[in-house]
């Protein structure tokens, strides 16, 4: 059905919050339910620093997904203003999505988080996820070791990563979205900016090539944009009828830093390289891209520098 179709009053609008532990996957489902990529994913924990919204239509009713940062205990200023946006979208949505891991184990991070949810008194969907892990025995133990810890409106077991098992889903989803207006412009499918796809697409090139403490202390920001038809100083090769982007990666120390330029620069390279095809699918137009990596002590812990990050 065209949604443009649907008659004002018959219309219904659902915002779900995507929520839980971090790299459970709440990022890789956000992408395959709004079927374009819009958030950052990697295997490293607490990819999600942000709320980001993904809208989608289907029939009648527009649903408003929130991807938030996964839950954990704060530890700089950074993680208090990520944990923060986890509370917004759990006090901002009608239904909850409580993405797991349902390869991993059900741990006390598990339990604390099945206790905030039961305060909100709101209906709780647990998403089963990775179910391409699993075998159906596991999956069963799962489910009951769920159930113990509350009460679900329902349970569906998914992969984000394989877009398995989505279309059940939906059709809970369609079911239970309160009657209403759309909330978000139609057609409209995010509320992110270029520029900021831009960095947080950068910043997962960064994760996915590096290890250990160095993706935690990892930032990036656009620190020029020039459109071809740009007036500027010709000091940078502007792609014809593409856009030129200059980009710091903020490290924390200088070890770091030379972790992320690798041996003769083989790192950054390769994270240019990777970054810059990723942008040129973006933004459908081409991509100059050039990457600088600045060491920045502390910087999670500085409230100018991360409200400059919109953080
Ligand atoms: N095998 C498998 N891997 C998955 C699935 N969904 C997500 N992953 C992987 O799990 C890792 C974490 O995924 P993300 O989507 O970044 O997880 P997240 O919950 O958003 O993580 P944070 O933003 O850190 O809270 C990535 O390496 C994904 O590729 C799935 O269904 N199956
Ligand atoms: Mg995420």
């Amino acid at each position: 059905m065209d949604e443009r179709s649907v008659p004002v009053g018959a219309r219904r609008c659902a915002t779900l919050a995507l929520v839980g532990l971090p790299n459970s996957g709440k990022s890789t489902l956000l992408n395959a339910l709004v079927g374009e990529k819009l958030a950052a994913t990697s295997q490293v924990a607490q990819t999600t620093r942000g709320r980001i919204l993904g809208v989608v239509e289907r029939g009648p009713v527009q649903f408003l997904f929130l991807d938030t940062p996964g839950f954990h205990q704060p530890k700089h200023s950074l993680n208090e203003r990520m944990v923060r946006h986890i509370e917004t979208a759990l006090q901002e949505a009608d239904l909850l999505l409580w993405v797991v891991d349902a390869d991993g184990y059900l741990g006390a991070g598990e339990r604390a988080f099945a206790k905030r949810l039961k305060q909100l008194g709101r209906p709780v969907y647990l998403l089963l996820n990775k179910l391409d892990l699993l075998s159906k025995g596991r999956l069963l133990e799962k489910v009951a070791l769920y159930k113990d810890l509350m009460d679900f409106h329902e349970i569906v077991p998914v992969s984000a990563k394989f877009a398995t098992n989505l279309e059940p889903l939906w059709t809970l989803l369609e079911r239970d979205a309160p009657a209403g207006a759309w909330h978000a412009e139609e057609g409209v499918f995010t509320d992110q900016t270029e520029r900021s796809m831009a960095s947080e697409f950068i910043r997962e090139k960064v994760l996915r090539k590096t290890r250990e403490e160095v993706p935690h202390g990892v930032a990036v920001e656009i620190a020029r944009w020039i459109e071809d038809g740009d007036v500027h100083d010709g000091q940078n090769e502007v792609p014809e009828g593409g856009v030129f982007i200059a980009a710091e990666i903020i490290v924390e120390r200088s070890g770091h830093r030379k972790i992320l330029l690798g041996s003769q620069g083989a790192t950054i390279k390769d994270i240019r390289v990777s970054a810059q095809r990723e942008l040129k699918k973006l933004l459908q137009r081409p991509v100059k891209l050039e990457l600088f990596v600045k060491v920045e002590e502390g910087w999670r812990d500085r409230p100018d520098k991360l409200d400059r990050l919109r953080l």
